[in-house]
């Protein structure tokens, strides 16, 4: 039987978005992943075939369907299998902190290419300067919203949030998220022990031709 084929790569956190959610739903063995390198400074020709955005992750279905982006693979995942949580409940909180998690790393993802893959003469200080204040204002904002985050019982909200601050921590260690916000630091401390994350950790692979 053919299996369905994620585009993936172990330095994507949208890719890792993904995989918690299929470990969390059970599927992880059912789903075949190929190592896909979506440079966002060289469009991908192969990947173009099937997403057109030339991003990752992009899941190719047994029947021929290609779904993309993180959140509808997620929502896919959700939807074909009973076991594990429901990621998706009918209150719109878990997909508004679905957003914020995914906005933190649409903040992160620029800011590293804009720091460290663009040559020098072309960074802006600006823009980084823009990403840093993003960035602290969203770990501000979660950490004033942790008691809602334990409230609830665990859905796409708290993946995609655990998996940008595992994102901070493998990027952007410099910038110290956890200084003074020891809540956060806390929910995060129990996100990490998920055997979903431990399954599916960053890593610094060599890039595939
Ligand atoms: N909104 C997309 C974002 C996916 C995305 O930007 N992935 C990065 C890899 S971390 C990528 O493919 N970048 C290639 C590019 O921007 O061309 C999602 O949630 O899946």
């Amino acid at each position: 039987m053919r299996m369905a084929v994620l585009h993936w790569s172990p330095r994507s956190p949208y890719v890792r978005k993904v995989m918690v959610a299929l470990h969390e739903k059970g599927l992880a063995a059912q789903v075949q992943t190929v190592r896909t390198h979506a440079d966002p400074l060289i469009p991908h020709e192969g990947l173009m075939t099937v997403n057109p955005l030339s991003k990752i992750p992009t899941l190719e279905l047994p029947d021929g369907a290609v779904l993309f982006d993180s959140h509808v693979i997620c929502r896919w995942a959700d939807r074909s299998s009973p076991t594990g949580p429901c990621l998706f409940p009918d209150d719109l909180t878990a997909e508004r902190d679905e957003a914020l998690g995914t906005g933190l790393l649409d903040v992160a993802l620029p800011w590293l290419v804009e720091a460290r893959l663009r040559p020098e003469a072309q960074r802006s200080a600006d823009m980084i300067a823009v990403y840093r204040c993003k960035m602290q204002r969203v770990v501000d904002w979660l950490e004033s919203h942790v008691p809602a985050l334990e409230a609830r019982p665990f859905d796409i909200g708290h993946i995609s949030i655990g998996v940008a601050l595992c994102y901070l921590d493998f990027r952007f260690e410099a910038e110290g998220w956890r200084h003074g916000r020891p809540r956060l630091a806390a929910w995060h401390a129990g996100f990490l022990a998920r055997p979903s994350v431990q399954a599916t950790v960053f890593r610094d692979d060599p890039r595939p031709v």
